[in-house]
């Protein structure tokens, strides 16, 4: 089983993640853990292991002394490519007045539309750095990233190309998202259903030719789009065979979620107005609940998505930053976590779930990350604690003995 390993971590306990090890948090206590072709290959109790120790003279072998692994952590809702900032606007709110009215003043998501398309495509990828390192550096190992502050040709497929870039240059797995629904460019002021229109039929079809989005998402909100705008974007993803992303129910219920559902999507996002009939056609389609409480917390939200309900129905919940610099200007996924059972009261074992298996499944990717199981990839994290839910718990000490990425120790 492990001699044809290149490399075994050893005397680990691990937090698989896998449904099928029965414990809390698929809890596997000293156990081996056998790398080969940037895939795990094989994971055996300790006694296994050491039988066949004598023949695996040529195999490199870490001694974790007890450590933790578990699978690399995935952000699998962030708006990390972005020019410009929005401080101001975070000190408008603090002096009273809303999201909604800045919107619709011409501020909030087009603010960093103007300073986005005057940046160029290194400019996108340098600017992206820092916020991606520090989402790297506590553990993360795939991050979702979205279109959507372009809401022009160039603008937007040259965010996606940032966003591909940064996969060639750092050792992390990107998964794109079109979001050229994000808001009514001022271009298009008054004629929405034109620009819905354009998104269909030239912007999705461009970013195609390319291979540059994974998926597409939505805003299906009062300030952005309709549910019927909404659904058309959702037919044309679909017909292209792309991943389906919404954010759905974030500042009042439009039903969006159960149109996602409707379209299979992998994931609906936000769901503070979430209503039993949306959690429903979510448990019936299989999509993920994504939790954003990082927005909510910016916001000074106070009413909460229904997750005894998504317990009820057993909806898988996701939990991400949501990083970007109107709603939630946090890169730190740990926080998030924190925030996830601070604030909404998930569990840390849900709220590590949400940062792993689910967190795949929300991105398409439930058969090859977000798990530590033989076969999939070998991406995961060796920390310096006792137990998983230390993760959750506490803020601002960064625990991470080692980094692996596609087997390769990255962070040390
Ligand atoms: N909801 C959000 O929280 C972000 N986008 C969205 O549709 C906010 C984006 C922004 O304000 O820049
Ligand atoms: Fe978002």
């Amino acid at each position: 089983m492990f001699e044809t390993c290149e490399k075994i971590w050893i005397n680990a306990q691990l937090a698989s993640f896998d449904p099928t090890h029965a414990p809390a948090y698929g809890l596997l206590p000293r156990h081996a853990l056998g790398i080969k072709h940037g895939l795990i290959q094989c994971m055996a109790p300790m006694p296994m292991f050491e039988k066949e120790h004598s023949n695996l003279n040529s195999t490199e072998i870490v001694d974790t002394q007890g450590a933790l692994i578990t699978p690399g952590l995935i952000d699998c809702h962030t708006h990390l490519i972005h020019a410009g900032n929005r401080a101001q606007e975070f000190e408008q709110r603090l002096l009273g007045a809303s999201y909604e009215q800045i919107a619709q003043q011409g501020g909030g998501i087009l603010s960093t539309v103007y300073a986005t398309r005057k940046a160029c495509f290194e400019q996108l990828v340098e600017l992206a750095i820092p916020r991606l390192k520090a989402l790297m550096a506590e553990g993360v190992t795939t991050i979702e990233i979205k279109s959507g502050y372009g809401l022009d040709l160039d603008s937007e497929l040259n965010m996606l190309r940032a966003a591909r870039e940064l996969a060639k240059r750092f050792p992390v797995r990107i998964s794109t998202t079109l979001l050229g629904a994000h808001a009514l460019p001022p271009e298009y002021k008054n004629r929405a259903d034109a620009y819905i229109d354009w998104v269909c039929k030239a912007l999705i079809p461009a970013a195609v030719a390319e291979k540059l989005s994974d998926a597409v998402d939505v805003f299906c909100e009062h300030i952005a789009f309709s549910p019927a705008q909404t659904e058309r974007v959702l037919q044309a993803a679909q017909a292209y065979g792309l991943g389906i992303h919404v954010h759905a129910e974030q500042l009042s219920n439009q039903h969006a979620s159960a149109l996602a559902a409707r379209y299979q999507a992998w994931s609906a996002d936000h769901l503070e107005w979430l209503d039993e009939e949306g959690v429903h056609a979510m448990a019936e389609s299989g999509t993920v609940a994504t939790l954003l409480p990082a927005a909510f917390y910016f916001l000074r939200e106070t009413k909460l998505p229904p997750i005894e309900l998504l317990r009820r129905y057993q909806v898988p919940m996701a939990v991400a930053t949501d990083f970007n610099p109107g709603t939630a200007p946090l890169a730190s996924l740990r926080l998030a976590m924190s925030m996830a059972c601070t604030l909404f009261r998930l569990t840390p074992e849900e709220a590590l779930l949400g940062v792993t298996r689910h967190a795949a499944q929300a991105l398409g990717l439930q058969d090859q990350n977000g798990q530590l199981r033989e076969g999939f990839a070998a991406d995961f994290i060796v920390w310096d604690i006792q137990h998983p839910a230390e993760l959750a718990y506490q803020v601002g000490i960064n625990p991470i003995k080692q980094r692996v990425f596609a087997g390769a120790i990255s962070h040390a």
